[in-house]
């Protein structure tokens, strides 16, 4: 079986997560990074969340891969590498890859390399023949995906970016467009991109999908401020803060907030930072496209929409872009 080899590490330092904390919390409109959710009890909860009913989204997409994979791979030519940023577990990958024949090679791209390992572990056996070449970094940086596209010599391939799971939707639209140009650099001038984008929909769904009656996502929210307790030294008390999840209609887009229930003061690292009651941190943002609204945010990337696969209710799609 491959291992996971760094080609290029690059972690988050306690010292980004210290600057970052920082400087979100000393906005105007407090705010905190919403990729610090992810501690090994935040990927815990964000696994339950998955499974939630209210949150449609992963088993909508499922539902569509269950459906459409191998429509989607009849859509695909042959010989093809596969490169999937943010890979998780492969579990996504593993639909596609049961219907496409030749795959030259499957790229994981990741910035844990525990979930690479772990992607490793998923699809070696169930794809013996498949060779896979793990990589270790961070799709979001552009200059670490030029460096690592020319030293593994993926920039002279034809290749499929996949990503699905709707987490575009985590980027203000300035960094989506960021991130797809640089999958249109990886996928090379003849290649495919296949995004998974979530759908504008009734906002009670919506609201609801992001404030389960069980308080999973709540638990989920609040688990920043315990990460930014035990790694930051910090003195949050949870029970002080509200979850809240709003939709934002100008710029199409669900928020989650924490919203402090009293004045109160919060030390973290020797910095003390004022709350007045009522007042907020917002810490994600979930954009929801129109395909209107998406194809001309991949047009900025100059990649163009050529199919689309739904589920019945047009809750979620898979979108399939070219250069
Ligand atoms: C990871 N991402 C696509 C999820 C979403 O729906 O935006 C994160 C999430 N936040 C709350 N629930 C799920």
């Amino acid at each position: 079986m491959s291992q996971v080899t760094a080609i290029n590490q690059q972690s988050i330092t306690d010292l980004d997560f210290l600057n970052d904390v920082l400087h979100g919390l000393a906005q105007q409109q407090k705010s905190l990074p919403c990729k610090y959710f992810y501690d090994d009890k935040g990927a815990a909860l964000f696994e339950q969340i998955t499974s939630l009913q209210e949150y449609y989204v992963t088993r909508t997409e499922l539902a569509i891969l269950e459906d459409y994979s191998k429509a989607i791979a009849n859509r695909l030519p042959e010989n093809l590498s596969i490169i999937e940023p943010g890979c998780g577990s492969g579990k996504k990958v593993a639909y596609l890859l049961a219907h496409m024949s030749n795959v030259k090679t499957f790229v994981p791209f990741e910035i844990s390399s525990e979930m690479l390992n772990y992607s490793l572990a998923h699809l070696s056996p169930l794809f013996p023949e498949l060779a896979i070449t793990p990589l270790l970094g961070d799709f979001t940086h552009s200059q670490m995906v030029k460096q690592l596209t020319k030293d593994t010599a993926l920039d002279s391939q034809t290749n499929l970016v996949y990503f699905p799971g709707s987490t575009l939707g985590n980027f203000a639209p300035v960094k989506a467009i960021e991130i797809m140009n640089n999958f249109h650099r990886l996928c090379g001038v003849d290649g495919y991109v296949l995004i998974g984008i979530d759908l504008v929909k009734e906002r009670q769904v919506l609201l609801d999908a992001y404030d389960d009656k069980a308080g999973i996502t709540a638990a989920f929210n609040k688990n920043l401020l315990q990460r930014i307790n035990n790694e930051l030294n910090g003195t949050f008390i949870l029970d002080n803060f509200k979850h809240e999840s709003r939709f934002n209609e100008v710029h199409s887009r669900i928020e989650m907030h924490l919203v402090s229930k009293c004045n109160q003061s919060v030390v973290i690292n020797d910095k003390q930072i004022d709350f007045v009651a009522g007042e907020s941190i917002h810490t994600e943002n979930s954009h929801k496209y129109t395909l209107e609204s998406f194809k001309n945010l991949a047009a900025q990337a100059n990649l163009s929409l050529e199919q689309t696969w739904q589920d019945e209710k047009s809750y979620f799609a898979l979108c399939l872009l070219r250069p």
